[in-house]
């Protein structure tokens, strides 16, 4: 994608019709008017060093450059909506997820909000958003299995029950349903499920039957609905990072304009 695209203002931005920027907003309306200008602050270096230091002392590998981070963090800053707001509640957590990343269950968007939010007051802060993403976008498929594992045990605990595998079954099949009773061939399900995954035969899902079964099929990652991003939609949000942090180098910055075309829903 070229810069020169991005780079104009209002009618430069909606002739784009190949790039990431343009894609993402594909189904909202495109707010470039509604701006209000010089709204929110810009991310502070002090905050972005903060970020890359914390990140640095962290034991798990990293998969963002440092030029990334920043966008990470430029993106997170824009997002809180007020300059003087430190961190992402819970509902607006949601709404992210559900705009940027096509997320549709209300459970599984809880949960995930719960993964992100490591120190559990309740928000997430600038680290806490980027080191969820370091997995949600990019993480291993080790990493990828511990995170849908956590979301997944809804109670927090080192298992997932069989209410709970009903539970989840129940909110990601009704979708797509139109069976006379639901609920007993979600029953089914669950003891199907429960055959091929609980590999120590005690009527519920440990990490360890649960990692054992994705790497013997890992379309199984995501047996339970949705805990990661929707891969089109990761693409775009990968394109937008991408051409930030080129910008990054460059030693230029998106504008609050750019950033509320992306992400002003
Ligand atoms: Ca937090
Ligand atoms: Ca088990």
């Amino acid at each position: 994608m070229s810069s020169a695209k991005v780079k104009g203002g209002r009618s430069s931005a909606q002739n784009v019709d190949s790039s990431g920027i343009r894609k993402i907003h594909s189904r909202h309306t495109w707010k470039l008017e509604s701006i209000s200008h010089g709204k929110g602050q810009p991310v502070s270096r002090k905050a972005v060093q903060h970020v890359i230091d914390e990140v640095g002392k962290r034991k798990e590998k990293f998969h963002f450059s440092k030029q990334e981070i920043e966008s990470l963090c430029t993106i997170f800053r824009h997002l809180t909506k007020s300059g003087d707001k430190e961190k992402i509640d819970r509902n607006r957590f949601r709404d992210i997820l559900h705009n940027t990343f096509d997320m549709t269950d209300d459970i599984l968007m809880d949960r995930v909000f719960k993964a992100f939010d490591r120190d559990n007051d309740g928000q997430v802060s600038m680290l806490e958003w980027v080191v969820g993403l370091n997995t949600y976008l990019r993480g291993t498929l080790d990493e990828k299995i511990a995170f849908a594992f956590t979301c997944y045990s809804l109670k927090g605990e080192k298992h997932i029950t069989r209410e709970e595998i009903f539970q989840l079954l129940k909110s990601s099949v009704l979708k797509q349903a139109g069976d006379e009773d639901p609920d007993e061939s979600i029953k089914e399900l669950v003891e199907i499920t429960l055959k091929k995954m609980d590999k120590d035969h005690d009527n519920r899902l440990g990490d360890n039957d649960f990692s054992q079964s994705v790497r013997e099929d890992p379309l199984l990652l995501s047996c339970f609905g949705q805990v990661f991003a929707n891969a089109r939609r990761k693409a775009d949000f990968e394109r937008i990072l991408e051409h930030m942090s080129e910008q990054v180098v460059f030693g230029q910055t998106f504008t609050q304009q750019q950033l509320a075309a992306m992400f002003d829903y």
